[in-house]
């Protein structure tokens, strides 16, 4: 077994794997340091971590994760709490840096004597569609080097090597563009408030994620095109305080800004999942635009999904899971993909001309602080995959 990419899809699926027996290597681009710090996500579903504790992968985010149940609405006007925690399925959030995990799947996986190979980049897979797939990768040195199993789990993100190696025609892509994009940045700095943070101003949106007691994920929507390095420091934390109303809901904790990237909130979907002995998972398979924060958490579902799919073939010869494997994933991808599509419209008025957007925007908002099955509808679906 082939699993490509070393992130929460990939890794998840190599410890499945590997304490059932089944044979199989991990090959990552990146090298272990890199893998073992890249901040991305930060809140897991409680169904994620349900997974992860059947699988005995929890231990670290037991001990180090925190759980968090609060969002709140700002406008340039009010704001309101949600305690999510307290609304429809009553779960809470488990806040735990992605990095973190990544490094205890890693830790984990290593200990337990699964094999991984740093700093190999797969070009392509071949013969994807018959019963002997092989990756043809660089090794660290840049020499070609071929590997071949009975599958490979494409678990290598939106641009690796899965995804390109599936013929045109082969596999449908749906995709959708949502007009937005978001400069993402990491502040070391305290968290400013004690919720997730959404501000829907007239200037753009702004969001406010704690991700540990000195560390806070921020957004700023920006102009489609704008590189990350437009704005200094002091004009980021300016336009964070104005967007989240710092002068009347208190001031913002500011440190230095420690990363920035510039994300096109984008969506795909790839259908099926599978390619004759290629199975796609995590990012690969579906990418998510980061509003609803469903990224991570649908690719630990769909790692499970696959392992234990793998494993009825590969161990018990029963291919029935395997070939069911695509059509459970899809469900449960689906499903977020609307959620996060919906939390899109929520948070920038897209969808029409300024003021119909606009106002279609602020009517959403009003329902969400005054509905109670509103609310109860949006903490089932913001905290469930
Ligand atoms: P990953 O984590 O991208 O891992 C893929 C791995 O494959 C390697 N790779 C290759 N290896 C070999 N050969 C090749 N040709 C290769 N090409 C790539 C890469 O080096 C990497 O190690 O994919 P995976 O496992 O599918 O996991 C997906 C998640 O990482 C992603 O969905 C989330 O980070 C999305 N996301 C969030 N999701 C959440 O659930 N909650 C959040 O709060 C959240 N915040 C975020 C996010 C993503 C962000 N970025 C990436 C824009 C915040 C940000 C800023």
């Amino acid at each position: 077994m082939i699993v490509l990419g070393a992130g929460p899809a990939g890794l998840v699926s190599a410890n499945i794997l590997n304490d059932a027996g089944v044979e199989c290597v991990v090959l990552e681009r990146a090298g272990r340091e890199h893998v073992r710090t890249r901040a991305r996500a930060g809140y897991l579903a409680p169904n994620t971590v349900r997974i992860l504790e059947r699988h005995g992968l929890a231990e670290g985010l037991r001990r180090r994760g925190r759980t968090h149940g609060v969002c709140e609405f700002r406008t340039e006007t009010t704001r309101f709490r949600l305690e999510y925690e307290g609304l429809g399925a009553q779960e809470p959030h488990t806040v735990y840096p992605q990095q973190d995990l990544v490094a205890d799947l890693l830790t984990r996986y290593v200990e337990r004597g699964g094999r991984i190979v740093f700093g190999v980049e797969a070009q392509a897979v071949l013969d994807a569609d018959g019963s002997r797939p092989e990756v043809l990768a660089h090794d660290p040195d840049g020499a070609p080097v071929r590997w071949s199993a009975r599958y490979v789990a494409g678990c290598d993100g939106r641009h690796g090597a899965a995804r390109r190696s599936i013929p045109p025609g082969a596999v449908r892509r749906h995709r959708v563009d949502h007009g937005v994009s978001w400069l993402g940045l990491l502040a070391e700095a305290p968290p400013s408030l004690d919720a997730v943070g959404y501000a829907v101003h007239a200037r753009g949106f702004a969001g406010h994620m704690a991700r540990s007691a000195d560390v806070t994920r921020y957004y700023l929507q920006c102009e489609r095109g704008t590189g990350p390095d437009a704005w200094s420091e002091e004009q980021l934390w300016r336009e964070l305080s104005v967007r989240l109303g710092a002068d009347r809901f208190g001031p913002l904790h500011r440190g230095p800004i420690v990363q920035r990237a510039v994300v096109d909130l984008e969506s795909d979907v790839l259908e099926p999942l599978r390619y004759g002995s290629l199975l796609l998972a995590g990012d690969a398979a579906s990418l998510i635009s980061p509003s609803a924060a469903k990224g991570a958490n649908l690719a630990v579902l769909e790692a499970e999904l696959l392992a234990e799919a793998l494993i009825a073939d590969l161990v018990h010869g029963d291919p029935e899971p395997l070939d069911r494997y695509s059509h459970r994933c899809l469900e449960r991808i689906w499903r977020a993909q609307e959620f996060s599509g919906w939390m899109v419209r929520l948070l920038h008025g897209t969808g029409g001309a300024d003021g119909f957007g606009n106002a279609l925007r602020r009517s959403r908002l009003e329902s969400l602080r005054t509905s109670r099955s509103h609310q109860d509808w949006f903490a089932e679906n913001y905290v469930g995959v």
